[in-house]
Formats: structure tokens, sequence, C-alpha cells
């Protein structure tokens, strides 16, 4: 059986710029989706690189006073070192300015001027530098560049080029857009560029002769070749055209580029036309995705609201970034980028849910099992909900991914993280410890095999988080090597192994409040001590065993809006605590708080949730603070 491979691509990025976080995004979902792919089974070819030719990067370098290879070597080398800080596993990295690349580009040339497809003639028209783009009269927006993104100054040009004879093939393009409906996603862009088709096409001019960084014209040495013409072709260099017979029938057709809504006419006109010019297939799908905005609009040097992606790595990890990024933005729409939205993410959805999971799974295993994971017994009822859950996570995780929804893929994986966090909840594992052992092995074992499957689903995501977790769990390899068909059958996580308590996976990130002022003391406060209550003995007091505990999840109480359901460590134990605190604190507030609470207070259900314990809160009029230990404290301590 011939083997599965996937051809993927980012578009090849200019060196003109620092990459910023609109570039890793589209990055950080390609490396998703062959990281996927990987580990379905597929052989993958996952390509990106830098577009390094054409008048914008000349002037830049002129500017500088240095030549266009020297400008843009170290601006290629931080290309290359951001990708390594985000975990990026291309299979080849691109330059245009490789000799292998400019053998291709000369070749393509060559081949389509002999089918008479190129001729020479004079050009007179707009050109954009910024965006590297040819403009009739009519298309300009008060005389400017039309490209929404843009709108700066355009060129009056008139040179002799060669123009390629984009309208000759307008109708058989139309209708392999309509019979193959998967060639340009999202829809919405199919009605877009169909459109634009039927308005009408015009030749393309792809040689000029008015600066000289750039490919030359293979039968014209005084001409350079436009540089989309030489940029596009670099999918066909990296998967071997010309050079590599073998990785390119394995590749070619590409599966999938991917590339942003701005450069979808490059990609899903002119690039086709390229291919059918050559006699080539055409890659199986272009997907346009949308922008990360910041205040409504996108993110750009040339508005100077750029977020620069190392100093977010640096701040919060590679891979809350990327969660982030694969997470929060609907694939295909314009998605807003806010330092507070990551940090919401970060501390609900890494810090809270996946997090504790693995922390109090792994604290209650070294309790019970002395970090050995038990074999389990026989299977009831909620072990069996919980089952077949994940392998419903599963299959949607793959129909998902394969059809680019990766949010909702990603959503996935965490229906099946709550739904291991309310097992806990339901088993209440504290209980089966002292009165069912063997209910407890199953139970314990059932939790770890869940940890397991989602180290596993979270591998294209995070991939350093899931190889970190894949160790703690005892496991031995890495994660990318899994297959998800791991996954189909329940079990796969070996009894007997022996699990490790690391630091958390993700420190909470402590959100600076704007509204930090001090309260005045509030009259009712600096009241005389009227309302005292009647005096205590020493003994009395000594009646009350107070404890130092430490907040590990915290959620609404299901039934009761003013209480909150916590689960705290006290020493060894976990415990459920309901405090009415919700009007005070977020339950994501809370997490990892180290508190005092009353261990001996007799356990009571509160409106249907038990509560083992209470804890400490000074309160003053509308005011509530929990009390905490003003140094660190191991949980469990006593308070005197
Ligand atoms: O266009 N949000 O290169 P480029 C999301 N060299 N994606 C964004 C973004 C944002 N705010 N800003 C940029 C070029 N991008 C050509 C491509 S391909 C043969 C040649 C992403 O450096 C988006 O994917 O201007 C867009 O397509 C790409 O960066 C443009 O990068």
């Amino acid at each position: 059986m011939s083997e599965k491979t996937y051809c993927l691509s980012t578009p090849i990025y200019y060196p003109s710029d620092k990459l910023h976080i609109g570039h890793s995004y589209t990055t950080t979902i390609a490396d998703a989706i062959a990281r996927y792919r990987r580990m379905s089974g597929y052989k993958v070819l996952f390509m990106t690189g830098s577009d390094e030719h054409g008048q914008k990067i000349e002037r830049k370098a002129k500017e500088k006073g240095v030549t266009p290879l020297e400008y843009v070597d170290p601006i290629v080398d931080s290309f290359k070192e951001l990708w390594r800080m985000l975990n990026i596993s291309y299979d080849d990295f691109i330059r245009t300015t490789e000799p292998r690349h400019q053998k291709v580009v000369q070749e393509i040339f060559r081949r389509i001027w002999e089918k008479g497809d190129i001729y020479k003639s004079e050009y007179e028209g707009w050109y954009c530098t910024p965006c590297e783009t040819f403009w009739l009269e009519r298309q300009l927006i008060d005389g400017k560049c039309p490209n929404p993104d843009c709108g700066r100054p355009v060129e009056l040009t008139k040179e002799e080029s060669y123009f390629f004879r984009l309208s000759k093939y307008a109708d058989r393009l139309l209708e392999h857009i309509e019979t193959h409906p998967e060639f340009i996603r999202p829809e919405s862009r199919k009605n877009e560029m169909v459109a634009f088709i039927k308005s009408g096409l015009e030749d393309l001019c792809i040689s000029r002769t008015t600066f000289d960084w750039g490919i030359p014209v293979p039968i014209d040495e005084g001409h350079v070749i436009y540089v989309w013409f030489d940029a596009l072709s670099n999918y066909l260099t990296s998967a071997g055209l010309f050079q590599d017979e073998e990785r390119f029938a394995q590749f070619w057709p590409a599966d999938l580029h991917l590339v942003g809504k701005e450069i979808m006419r490059f990609h899903t006109i002119i690039w086709p036309i390229m291919l059918m010019a050559l006699d080539l297939p055409l890659p199986k799908t272009v997907f346009g995705h949308g922008w990360l905005v910041l205040d409504g609009g996108k993110m750009s040097k040339s508005k100077g609201n750029v977020i620069d992606p190392i100093e977010l790595i640096n701040e919060f990890g590679a891979d809350p970034l990327r969660y982030f990024l694969l997470r929060e933005i609907s694939f295909g729409s314009d998605g807003n980028f806010s330092r507070e939205a990551l940090i919401k993410r970060l501390n609900a959805d890494l810090a809270n849910d996946l997090g504790n999971l693995l922390h109090r799974s792994t604290a209650m295993l070294g309790k019970y099992y002395d970090f050995i994971v038990p074999e389990p017994g026989a299977y009831q009822e909620l072990d069996l909900k919980l089952q077949t859950l994940a392998r419903e996570v599963l299959d949607n995780y793959r129909t998902y991914f394969d059809n680019l929804e990766i949010n909702d893929a990603v959503a996935e994986v965490w229906r099946l993280i709550a739904a291991a966090n309310k097992y806990i909840d339901e088993s209440a594992p504290w209980v089966l410890a002292k009165t069912d052992r063997e209910r407890l092995a199953t139970v314990m074992y059932t939790l770890f095999e869940t940890l397991r499957q989602v180290a596993v689903l979270i591998g294209p995501l995070m991939p350093a988080t899931a190889d970190k977790m894949w160790s703690l769990l005892g496991l031995s390899g890495s994660v990318q090597d899994c297959r998800f068909n791991q996954l189909e059958a329940w079990g796969g996580y070996p009894a007997g192994t022996k699990v490790t308590q690391g630091p958390p996976l993700f420190p909470r990130v402590e959100v600076e409040s704007a509204d930090k002022e001090e309260t005045p003391v509030t009259t009712e406060a600096a009241q005389t001590l009227s309302d005292l209550k009647e005096e205590i003995t020493i003994d009395d007091f000594a009646k009350l065993d107070l404890r130092v505990a430490k907040i590990i999840k915290a959620e609404p109480h299901p039934n009761a809006d003013r209480l909150l359901k916590l689960q705290v460590q006290v020493g060894p134990e976990e415990r459920q605590i309901v405090a009415g605190i919700a009007e005070h604190y977020k339950p994501e507030e809370l997490i990892g708080k180290t508190i005092v609470i009353v261990a001996n207070l007799k356990p009571a259900k509160l409106r249907g949730e038990i509560s083992q314990g209470m804890l400490l809160a000074a309160s003053a009029g509308d005011q509530l603070a929990l009390i905490t230990p003003e140094k660190e404290i191991p949980s469990g301590g006593r308070v005197k």
C-alpha cells in the first residue's frame, strides 16, 4: 500500500518587516495541521519560507545602504528563530534567493513562453510597491492603492514588459472552481473570487526593467521576473519540480495552501492559471483565513499596531500563545487579539482546567497508590459515560481537523478535560479511599487513561506541553510519534506505570486590576465593637481546627448564584467547600490561592452540594477578602 501523503504551505513572508503575531497565526495553524496529519499516519511536506525579491526589498536595502541580500539575511534568520521558539515543525524553509528556486522559476518562465502564453508588449499603468501589485486606472480609489489594508500612493509605470495570458484561461478557471467545491475555502471567499474573474481578467505583466532585484527573465536579461510570479512558484520548487521527481510525484498537487484573505486573488487566480499553463494539477484547497485585528484594524507594520510574538512567548510561553491562536479565533473569520483574552484563556483553560486535572489526579494517585497507576476493576456507568465521551471527542476532533475547523477541534479536547474534572467530583475518590478501594482503583485508572488521551490530542496544538505531560505520565518517547488510532480502543495506558508529580503545567498569571484603589474604611468597620459576640474561653477556641488549604478548582454552584463550589487541598486530602463568595470573586481568580478553613466543621449540604468545611474571610460593609497566610505555608498547616 502506498504511503499517505499531505502537502501544505504557509505564504512565504517578505523579509521587509519583523514578523508579528499575524504571521505567527498563519504559521501556527499550519503547524497544528501538519502535526495532526503526521499523527494521523501521513508523510507530510510542510513548506514555509521567505519572499526576498522585488522593488520593496531593493528600496529598503538602498535606504539602509546595504545590498538586498545583506539586508534580508538577518531578517530571515529572525524568522527562523521565531519559528524555532514557536515550535514550528516545517519540513522545508525556502528562500527565493536560493539557486534551486532561481532555476525552477526560469524554467517555468521558459516553458510558458514556449507554449505561447507569455508575450512581450508595453505596460502602462499603476504599481503599488508596498503590495507589489499592478493596478488599472479604474481600480484605484482616490488615485491610491485600492487594497483596503494599504491605501498608499501608487506609481505610474511605463515600461516594456512580458505579459502572461491570464485572460485565455478565465473560463477554464471558472469551470474548475465550479466543479471543485473544495478549491476555494471558505465559501464566502469563493464568491468574491468568482465575481472578480467574471468582471474580466486582464493579462498580467510579469517582468520589470526599472530595477534589478529579481530573477532574470531567461530569454531577456534586461528584465527581472515579477515578484509574485517568482514567489508563487516557491511551492513547486519546494515540492521538488525539475529537481526531485520522486518527491514531486509524492507531494504534488499540494493539499492545502493556507493564506491570508488579502492574497487570495494571487493564489486562486494567477497561481492556478500558471499551473494550467504548465499542465500541472492545481492544489486541492486554498484556504483564505481572516486577519488578527487589534481594535478592529488589521495588525500591520504600516499601521504601527503590531504585537511582537517574541515578547509574548517570553512572557507567557510558546504553548499558551499557540493555544490562544488556535482556540480563540473562529478559523476563516477575523479575530481580535487582546492580552486580556490571552491571559483569560491561560488561567481558565490551561492553568485551571488542564493543569489542575493533571495536578489533582497525580496528588490523589500519590496519596492512594504511591504514584503507581492501579489495574482497573469492573467499569461502572460513570466510567463508561466518560469512555464514550472520549471516543466521541476523538471522532469529532478528527472530523473538525480534516475539515479545517480548527478552533472547533480544539474545543472538543476541552470538552473531554471538563468531563474528566467532573468525573473526579462525581466519583469522589477521597470518599472511595475510605469506603471502596476496588472502585477507587477503577476511578484512578480511568483518570490516567483519560489524561493519556488528552496528552495525545493536544500533541498538534501544544507539542511541548504534550511531551511534558507524557513524561510526567511515565510514558516513553514523544507524543509526536503516537497515532490517533491508538486512542480508538480504551485502555492503552499501561497499569503499573509510575507517574511523577511535577510543578504546575501552567502557572497562573495574575491580572493587574485597574481598580486597585484603596477603599476607605467604612463607618461600619470603624464603629466601636458594640456588636461583639459572647466571650469564649481558650478551650472553646481550641475546639476549632483551622487549617491552611489551597484552592485547586473553583466553579459556580449549579443551583445558587451567590455560592461557589471549591475543591481545596488540605495536606494530603482533597475536599469540597461551598462558599458564599460569588459576588466578590470570580472562580478563575481563586485557583491557586492559599486560604484558611475551618477543617472540623460538620459537613453539610448547601443547595444540594456537599461542603466539608468553611473558608475564612474578612468583611466590612459590602467588602470581602479571603484570609490568606502572609507567607507561603504548605497546605494542611495549622492556624493557631
Ligand atoms: O503577502 N492577521 O507576504 P507578507 C493574520 N510574500 N494574518 C496575517 C496578518 C494579520 N494581521 N498579517 C499578515 C506576502 N498575515 C507575500 C506572500 S506567497 C507566495 C507570497 C499573514 O509578509 C497572512 O497570512 O506580507 C498573509 O497572507 C501573510 O501574512 C502576508 O505576509
